[in-house]
């Protein structure tokens, strides 16, 4: 039987231990103001202000497990996958420097396996993970005070070898807690974006049958030891961003215009990877995705550490299209790494022109 409760019994005994009746902390938060927040599906980002004014607020969101099998390819190969929210990654949560963050985590009784989340961004038992574990027909509500600034990545952690299973099924996402004045440059100025996207990206590792091609399983637990086989490999056989193969290239390109500023936060729970805007730049990028420290310019290609989220920001000055990808071209091409920024505007002559179409080579 696949389930963890071996390696998290001491995780699970520590949570009960921690586990503590209203205390100082419970009253003066109680006083804050709250705010509902209904999460989107990537690559879309809930709406947000990104300078305030307020204070610091209790910030409620809500997240469902949902187990369930995903066609990540357009042959139709089926990932026994496990989300939050349904959607691989999932949700980008937006918050401010010194916010609450009031999770409400729910385990479906039509799920078959326990699950939490760990956040990057919280500080103490596991990250919440501790807090947070819960089996099928089970739903947790963890706090957390957001004390620092920029993008972290937040995943499943279940113990043991389910964690690196969890994820690289899916279950890793995002927040981003933003300065309360908001962004700034590395003088200290402001700035802000037009849009935000988020793209998550993934290695998944599909194990493939005596003809080579990629098997469909009936459960997540049928597909657990071939799938270990092929992860403990390190080879993956999808690297994706948004769960499958294309879904942020052709109809669903994103969108901007030219004189947009769009800040694109990207985050990779397992593996390293170098994000790329073919044709643009990063004018701001925040490699390491943390906002105390000041931004990189002018950037070609920008390194996101495995189990790290960064974020870029690009003012678009040409249209067309662009392909945003993992500078790893094999993951990019071959494995699915790829994006499409659809922009509109008017083209400038002055940063590029073909001077002269492509014609027969000129003897003279
Ligand atoms: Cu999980």
């Amino acid at each position: 039987m696949l389930t963890a409760s071996k390696a998290l019994m001491g995780v699970t005994i520590s949570a009960l231990l921690i586990a503590a009746p209203a205390s100082a902390a419970d009253e003066n938060i109680d006083a804050l103001p709250r705010q509902k927040v209904t999460l989107v599906a990537p690559p879309f980002v809930h709406p947000h202000e990104q300078a305030t004014t307020s204070g610091p607020k209790v910030i409620e969101f809500t997240m469902r497990v949902e187990d369930k099998p995903v066609v990540i390819d357009d042959q139709g190969t089926t990932l026994q996958a496990m989300t939050f929210n349904g959607s691989i990654p999932g949700p980008l949560m937006v918050v401010h420097q010194d916010d609450y963050v009031e999770l409400t985590l729910i385990n479906p009784e039509t799920n078959t396996m326990a699950h939490n989340v760990d956040f990057h961004a919280a500080t103490g038992a596991l990250g919440g993970g501790a807090l947070t574990l819960i089996s099928p027909g089970e739903q947790v509500k963890l706090r957390f005070k957001a004390t620092r600034t920029g993008t972290f990545v937040y995943h499943c952690a279940p113990g043991g070898a389910m964690i690196p299973w969890h994820v690289v099924s899916g279950m890793s996402g995002a927040i981003m807690v933003l300065p309360r004045k908001g962004l700034s440059n590395e003088k200290g100025e402001p700035i802000k974006y037009d849009k935000v996207f988020y793209i998550g990206e993934n290695d998944f590792y599909i194990p493939r049958d005596e003809k080579d091609k990629y098997k469909t399983f009936g459960s997540h637990g049928e597909s657990y030891p071939d799938t270990l086989k092929v992860m403990n490999g390190l080879i993956p056989t999808h690297v994706v961003f948004n769960g499958r193969v294309g879904s942020l290239t052709g109809k669903s390109a994103l969108k901007a215009k030219v004189g947009e500023t769009v800040l694109i936060v990207h985050s990779q729970a397992n593996r390293d990877t170098r994000p790329h805007l073919i044709g643009g730049h990063g004018d701001y990028v925040w490699e390491e995705g943390k906002f105390a420290n000041p931004p990189a310019k002018d950037l070609e290609t920008w390194f996101i550490r495995g189990g790290s989220a960064g974020a870029a920001l690009y003012t678009f000055r040409q249209p067309g299209i662009y392909a945003y990808l993992n500078h790893n071209l094999i993951e990019a091409v071959n494995l699915g790494a790829t994006a499409h920024f659809q922009v509109e505007g008017t083209w400038n002559d002055d940063l590029m022109k073909q001077v002269a179409p492509p014609g027969p080579i000129a003897t003279d």
